[in-house]
């Protein structure tokens, strides 16, 4: 049986293609934790770990996920048969609580070295993909109407993205409704429009917010107010024809569990990340499915080898009918993957091979990870 025999971690900071407007952080660089176990046959899994504008959008950071993997996970999985991958998650939740993006990371490398060693797909050992190809959102955010508009029409143009998700909650709810107004008359119904509020809005605002957003042929708002206020939640989802998603207030099935038996919202945003993990991820989306809330694959803006992950676990899927927004190495101006991810035809195609079906390129990787020595070649 392979056992862990080491797992190191490598912090790496990737520069946006530009400057990417939410209502809680403007963000010019993604950092990324990269996670490689080693198994003591050989084998090599690999997962990422990644948060969004530092602290601000949520309690994890990319300092702390590495810190959580190296300090407090690496040692309690140190020596475990790296097939058990129940067990070690198991561990995991005991040893470390909280943190479940760092828990996800190191989960992801142990399916992808599982899967590698036995010649197959993660998607494969979640029953195998009933779809390859998966609609992919992207993010309009320059925090400029003119410049989201100039991107839309390209992304239409170019037959990459027909699904756009707007983020707003920076600006008084008008100015919000506006700016959506100004994409929604450009790209008419040639595009489904969504918008993402992160939190920003109280009840009041969210109200006229919802009215305003319906009346201009918005599909979708997603966490229009604070992750804790299901209940005002609810309230928002009964009262408006528009669909509500949660996302921020979904961190794992307990929480898909609670915000279901309410119905307080019409999709899930599900995130392996925010999840805990893929086995989780799966567990949230069951739930979903169960309660006839409807399926939408977000993201954390991962590179390549967290997007994989999420892309093997949602081609698993039954039905998934609000697409994903699976895009984020789209974002980042380099691509730390030997074979970047294909987008195409509006979709995104599950990369194949065994594990994740993705390796890195280890010259990216030594040009932009945080420890690189000054004037050391990459
Ligand atoms: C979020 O809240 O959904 C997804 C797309 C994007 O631009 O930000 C993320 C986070
Ligand atoms: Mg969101």
């Amino acid at each position: 049986m392979p056992k862990i025999d080491r797992i190191e971690t490598t912090l790496v900071d990737l520069p946006t293609i530009r400057g990417h407007v939410l209502s809680m952080a403007t963000m010019m660089v993604q950092s990324i934790v990269l996670v490689e176990i080693r198994f003591s046959d050989g084998s090599v899994g690999l997962g990422e770990g990644t948060a969004i504008g530092g602290m601000s959008y949520g309690a994890e950071s990319p300092e702390s996920i590495k810190v959580a993997i190296d300090t407090y996970i690496a040692p309690v999985l140190d020596g475990l048969d790296g097939d058990r991958i129940n067990t070690a998650a198991d561990i995991m939740s005991r040893a470390v609580k909280g943190n479940p993006i760092a828990r996800c990371a190191v989960e992801t490398a142990l399916w992808d070295g599982l899967a590698r060693r036995l010649g197959v797909s993660v998607a494969h050992l979640f029953g195998g993909p009933v779809r390859t190809a998966m609609p992919v959102a992207w993010t309009l955010a320059s925090g400029n109407s003119e410049t989201d508009i100039l991107e839309a029409r390209e992304m239409l143009e170019t037959r990459r993205h027909d699904i756009f998700k707007l983020k707003i909650g920076k600006r008084p709810v008008r100015e919000d409704i506006a700016h959506v107004a100004a994409i929604r008359d450009a790209v008419g119904d040639r595009a489904s429009i969504r918008v993402d509020v992160n939190q920003a809005w109280s009840l009041d605002e969210a109200r006229w917010g919802l009215r305003g957003l319906q009346e201009i042929g918005v599909d979708l708002v997603e966490q229009p107010i604070g992750a804790r206020h299901m209940r005002q939640l609810k309230s928002l989802t009964d009262g408006y024809e528009i669909a509500v998603m949660a996302d921020e207030a979904l961190q794992g099935p307990e929480d898909a569990m609670a915000c279901a038996t309410d119905r307080a919202a019409d999709v899930f945003a599900v995130k392996i990340a925010q999840s805990g993990g893929l086995k989780k991820g799966a567990e949230v989306a069951a739930i979903a499915r169960a309660a006839g809330i409807g399926l939408y694959a977000g993201t954390m803006l991962e590179a390549g080898v967290g997007t994989a992950a999420a892309l093997q676990l949602f081609s698993t899927l039954p039905s998934l009918a609000w697409g994903t927004e699976l895009f984020g190495p789209l974002l980042m101006k380099v691509d730390l993957l030997e074979r970047p991810i294909r987008y195409a035809d509006f979709a995104v195609h599950l990369p194949d091979g065994p594990g994740l079906g993705v390796t890195l390129n280890p010259d990216v990787v030594a040009q932009y990870r945080r420890d690189r020595q000054p004037g050391v070649p990459g």
